[in-house]
């Protein structure tokens, strides 16, 4: 008997561009789970005995990109323990070594379906992270030289991945600049149209 792989979304996008705005209200409409790579990089950085502790915090600060082992193994065992079959993937993969890394570990396991583009222009994206760090966050990376940073890793790491599943025709793009509320419009617009 064949076992049915787990349905994989991937959501990209900007700092700030709504990724996890989204993916919550995805949640509330389909049957999805949404698994944030870097929530669960800032989970594990504060989980007491994590070895990977100060490393995650010095990436995230500056806005580099965790090497994939860590992150990819967090995904598949956050995966493994919710027991669902249908997941967003969000923030992930961010670079090359991201995607080599998924390549290698997971993609035999999982059905990959699309990638949800959520593209927003980044004085947009500055100022919604800064708006939230300023609402107290407590993210690290919420101030103008974390996100300084964190906006040339998308724009020079990022932005090939989603142009190369771009080239696969693999990308649902989104523009992810209006409200939420008009943004979600958009997003069910095409859950509904994949059949979920
Ligand atoms: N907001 C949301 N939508 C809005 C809208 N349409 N109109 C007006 N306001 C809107 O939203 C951000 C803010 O904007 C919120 O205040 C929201 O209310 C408002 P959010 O939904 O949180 O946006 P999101 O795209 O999820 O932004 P986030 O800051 O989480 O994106 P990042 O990609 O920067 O952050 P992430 O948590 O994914 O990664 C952080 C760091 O972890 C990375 O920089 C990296 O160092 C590390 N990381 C890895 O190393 N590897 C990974 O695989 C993942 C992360
Ligand atoms: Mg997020």
């Amino acid at each position: 008997m064949s076992v049915e792989k787990p349905k994989i979304v991937f959501v990209l996008g900007g700092p700030g561009a709504g990724k996890g705005t989204q993916c919550s209200r995805i949640v509330d409409r389909f049957q999805f789970t949404h698994l944030s790579a870097g929530d669960l990089l800032r989970e594990e950085r504060s989980r007491e005995g994590s070895e990977f502790g100060n490393l995650i915090e010095d990436y995230i600060r500056n806005g580099k990109i965790v090497p994939v082992e860590v992150t990819c193994s967090l995904l598949e065992n956050a995966m493994k323990a919710s027991g669902k079959s249908r997941f967003l993937i969000d923030g992930f993969p961010r670079n090359q070594d991201n995607l080599d890394g998924w390549n290698r570990q997971m993609s035999e396991k999982v059905d990959f379906q699309f990638v949800f583009f959520f593209d927003c222009g980044e004085d947009v994206c500055v100022k919604r992270c800064l708006g939230r760090g300023q609402s107290g966050s407590g993210r690290t990376d919420d101030n103008l030289d974390s996100l300084k940073k964190r906006i040339s890793t998308y724009n020079n790491d990022s932005l090939p991945i989603i142009k190369f599943f771009e080239g696969a025709g693999q990308v649902k793009r989104i523009d992810a600049s209006p409200d939420a509320e008009e943004v979600f419009g958009e997003v069910e617009k095409i859950f509904v149209a994949s059949g979920f």
